[in-house]
């Protein structure tokens, strides 16, 4: 049992309390919060850990989606519009995938110096497991399932089914097993219920990315717009396999992050709420891939979670200069609100999109906690975080420093 205490915590709670000068209690668990001498009173054999007088203790950072496979990439791949940049990857992607072990492990590394605690790595493939389980970073493992042509389902399904038994081979508390169904343009209805019908069985969190580009709103709408030549390519004569609503409602009794999300309507944002899902913001990504930005100022704060996507998508998987680079697109809404919100989004929000207990300093919470040094006041701490922070001085994962 240990005791720290610092100038401010960030408890990151729905109210989004600051305690100043309190201290926590916690084993693998948050045991007690409150001020440090009546915790070393009532916890007498406790370890106590000293920390720098301008500390800030929050919980660890949730970066709830992205690529560890593409981390190769820097200049590799078109940015500005959404086909463009498919093609590309199609065309790079072997590649790219070729000689990422040292990038991939480099990745690992900015994700837990920049005090990330848990992370949803999107998986094709499957080949940076053995990475991730050796990292000491809580990973969902979202297996990626994909294919559009009803004659390949049976092998595909295989495929994935295969990649997915190896994960839960290597099932412990930090490498947990979830699903990722692409999206509703690549992937065949009965791919994504075969797939999803497993998350139900095992209760498997599950990701999909959801009405991304305004090429996916024209080709599920009407079967028309760039996606049109595109899959003609490979085949005359194609047609959308999925309509919008009917594609979520595949998802429902599945906990479901729908990532992007900048071009779907109301009515479908409210279907993934009433199907208690999420929705993952992947600012930077949207910028680059040119998909417009996503409303969040109309979208319920609870529901909101956020990722870096990959290094194919983005320049940093750090979610400090995500937020920062967020602060700066969504620039008509107000600086310390929006700062508290993503803040939120990337902690509380993202447990509860993951179903984890933590994402918050509260009693009963994962011990995941992470500590930065900053001078500011309460007032604008949350702004001065993001504005401030690259690195984190402390990372605890289940109680445990790493
Ligand atoms: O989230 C971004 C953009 N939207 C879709 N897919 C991906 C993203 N970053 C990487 N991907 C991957 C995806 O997992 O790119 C491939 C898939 O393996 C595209 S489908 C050939
Ligand atoms: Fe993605």
């Amino acid at each position: 049992m240990k005791i720290i205490s610092a100038k401010y915590i960030l408890t990151c709670n729905e109210e989004f309390e600051i305690l100043e000068n309190h201290a926590i209690c916690f084993d693998e668990k948050i045991i007690d919060i409150d001020t440090l001498n009546s915790l070393k009173q009532k916890y007498k054999e406790a370890e106590f850990i000293e920390l720098p007088k301008n500390s800030v203790i929050l919980p660890g950072l949730i970066n709830t989606h992205l690529h560890l496979e593409f981390s190769a990439n820097k200049t590799s791949l078109n940015y500005g519009s959404f086909l463009p940049w498919l093609n590309s990857v199609i065309e790079k992607r072997d590649e790219l995938l070729k000689n990422s072990t040292e990038h991939i492990k480099r990745a690992l590394k900015t994700l837990q110096k920049s005090g990330v605690t848990t992370f949803g790595a999107i998986s094709s493939f499957g080949e940076e497991i053995e990475l991730c389980k050796k990292s000491p970073l809580r990973t969902y493992f979202f297996v990626e399932i994909l294919g559009s042509r009803p004659d390949a389902v049976d092998l595909l399904f295989e495929d994935f089914k295969h990649r997915l038994r190896a994960c839960e081979d290597l099932e412990d508390e930090r490498l947990i097993p979830a699903i990722s169904i692409h999206s509703p343009y690549s992937t065949h209805p009965i791919l994504a219920k075969n797939a999803l019908d497993i998350a139900r069985k095992f209760g498997y969190v599950v990701s999909t990315h959801f009405m991304e580009s305004k090429a996916e709103r024209e080709w599920l709408d009407s079967g028309s717009g760039e996606f049109c030549e595109f899959f003609n390519n490979f085949n005359p004569n194609s047609k959308p396999i999925n309509s919008p609503l009917d594609f979520i409602e595949l998802f429902s009794g599945c906990k479901t992050l729908f990532t992007h999300c900048t071009q779907a309507k109301k009515s479908e944002i409210e279907k993934i709420k009433s199907q208690n899902g999420s929705i993952t913001h992947c600012a930077v990504s949207n910028r680059l891939l040119g998909v417009g930005r996503l409303k969040i100022e109309e979208i319920d704060e609870s529901i909101l979670n956020l990722g870096t996507d990959g290094l194919s998508s983005n320049i940093s998987l750090n979610l400090w200069d995500e937020m920062r680079m967020a602060l700066m697109l969504h620039n008509d809404i107000d600086l310390n609100e929006l700062s508290k919100k993503l803040l939120k989004m990337a902690t509380i929000n993202g447990a509860k999109a993951l179903n984890l207990e933590a994402g918050e300093i509260s009693k009963g919470k994962f011990a995941d906690f992470i500590v930065c040094e900053l001078d500011s006041s309460v007032e604008n701490l949350a702004q001065n975080l993001i504005l401030q922070t690259k690195f984190v001085k402390e990372s605890y994962i289940k109680g445990e420093r790493c």
